[in-house]
């Protein structure tokens, strides 16, 4: 039988076994192990959270591995729920479009193409898409708005059904879902079946140098099993053969960095941002060990300080509530141990979370409207990697009097 949960003994992306422990975030349910009100007292299974980093390539890696069925099997995340999201993929879509001369007789394939949210720009542009995703309810919604969607995640075997069935792809898309994946090297495997020999991939995923340098901690959760720098992917993508074309750091999830990846063999020259991103990364110090002992460091100072202000505000007796229920903010609640306490509701703008509860703490989610219909005097945003949208989306909560405690990078309240 396949074990729920397995040990991590070398490095997924150079095998080395040097690898140091930091940042133990003590055990904890999956990040999205939302609750309906009838499972509330049933025992949710708690994982080891904590972190290694690896000496020899300086990747940043989780200790333990879930299942990836128990984690993505079904899912209430959806990139759709967000603006900024939807504008980041708006924005990926169309430099892509021009900068690889997509047309009409294109092939984009998105791996964890979730509820279609980026292909549906490719789309608008003509151009033919699909989504894998191992996500059936999601796919599912997927598939009714048009965008064709293969259940399953990605393996090798899956990347040869696919290429039978649509053909090989001009460009292999894959937002926020390299950093989920176990097997990095089965997927590059997968890629290359299914990739045109001339043909792109691009990635995004959140940028360790921003995590580090903004106390970002609560992005730590058991669906990200890496944490990459571009030193230690930039030497795993060239031993699969591929290199990197242009490179954008994009500020979504906190900061997150955009890889346009081609063959070797392709013309295109190796970009230029490869040798002044792993500058910027020496002289950040993210291959030094201390920097990650000092990172521990400063979760725990976050962590005193925000629960002395929430202790200070309830005892001034003022009503405090969360505003979104991102995965990150589960991570934030149950280390901090945040609970009904202290927030008297969350509210979040993805329907498939309104009417569940948060994992472990139990905090009722409500939709947003709620802030207006029942307001608090604060709301901690504990989606705060959108922040701007969020405030601005809530200023009449502003105008009446209320006020946004900002955990992350340091608390501020505006
Ligand atoms: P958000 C997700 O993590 C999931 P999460 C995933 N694991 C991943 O890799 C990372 O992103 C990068 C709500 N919201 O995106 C919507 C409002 O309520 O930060 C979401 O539930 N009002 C794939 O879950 C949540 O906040 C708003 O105005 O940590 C944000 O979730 C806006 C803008 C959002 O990610």
């Amino acid at each position: 039988m396949k074990q729920e949960v397995t040990s991590v003994k070398k490095c997924r992306l150079c095998k080395s076994l040097q690898l140091v422990r930091f940042l133990d975030l003590g055990k904890m349910p999956i990040p999205n192990g939302f609750l309906k009100p009838s499972d509330l007292n049933k025992k949710e299974p708690e994982y080891e959270l904590a972190c290694f980093y690896c000496r020899n390539c300086s990747l940043v890696q989780l200790t333990k591995i879930v299942d990836p069925q128990t984690m993505f099997g079904h899912y209430v995340y959806m990139p759709s729920a967000s603006k900024t999201m939807l504008n980041n993929f708006a924005n990926l879509a169309y430099t892509a479009k021009k900068d690889l001369k997509l047309n009409s007789k294109s092939m984009v394939i998105d791996l964890g193409s979730n509820d279609g949210s980026l292909l549906k720009f490719f789309k608008n542009h003509n151009i033919n898409v699909l989504g894998i995703d191992p996500a059936k309810n999601i796919a599912e919604l997927a598939a009714k708005d048009g965008i064709p969607t293969k259940v399953g995640l990605f393996t090798p075997q899956l990347a040869r059904q696919a290429v039978k069935k649509y053909g090989l792809a001009d460009l292999i898309t894959a937002t926020n879902v390299i950093a989920h994946i176990d097997n990095l090297d089965e997927v590059f495997e997968g890629i290359k079946i299914l990739l045109k020999e001339d043909g792109s991939v691009i990635t995004e995923f959140p940028y360790l140098l921003d995590l580090i340098s903004k106390n970002q901690f609560d992005t730590i959760y058991h669906e990200h099993l890496s944490y990459f720098n571009l030193k230690s992917w930039n030497r795993f993508i060239e031993s699969h053969g591929f290199k990197i074309k242009t490179i954008t750091r994009r500020p979504v999830h906190g900061g997150s960095i955009r890889i346009t990846h081609s063959r070797v063999n392709s013309g295109s020259p190796k970009s230029g941002s490869v040798a002044f991103l792993t500058g910027l990364e020496s002289e950040n110090k993210l291959d030094k060990e201390q920097t990650y002992f000092d990172f521990s460091q400063s979760v725990l100072r976050l962590k005193k300080d925000l629960k002395n202000l929430l202790t200070k505000l309830k005892k001034q007796k003022k009503r405090i509530v969360g505003l979104g229920a991102p995965a990150k903010g589960n991570v934030l609640t149950c280390f901090f141990d945040i609970g009904p306490e202290t927030l008297d509701y969350i509210v979040d703008s993805t329907p498939l979370k309104h009417g569940l509860f948060t994992p472990k703490k139990h905090i009722p989610i409500y939709p947003e409207s709620k802030l207006l219909e029942d307001p608090p005097d604060y709301a901690l945003i504990l989606a705060w990697n959108f922040k701007e949208e969020i405030i601005r989306k809530h200023k009449l909560f502003q105008n009446k009097g209320g006020k946004f405690i900002i955990p992350i990078p340091d608390i501020k309240i505006v």
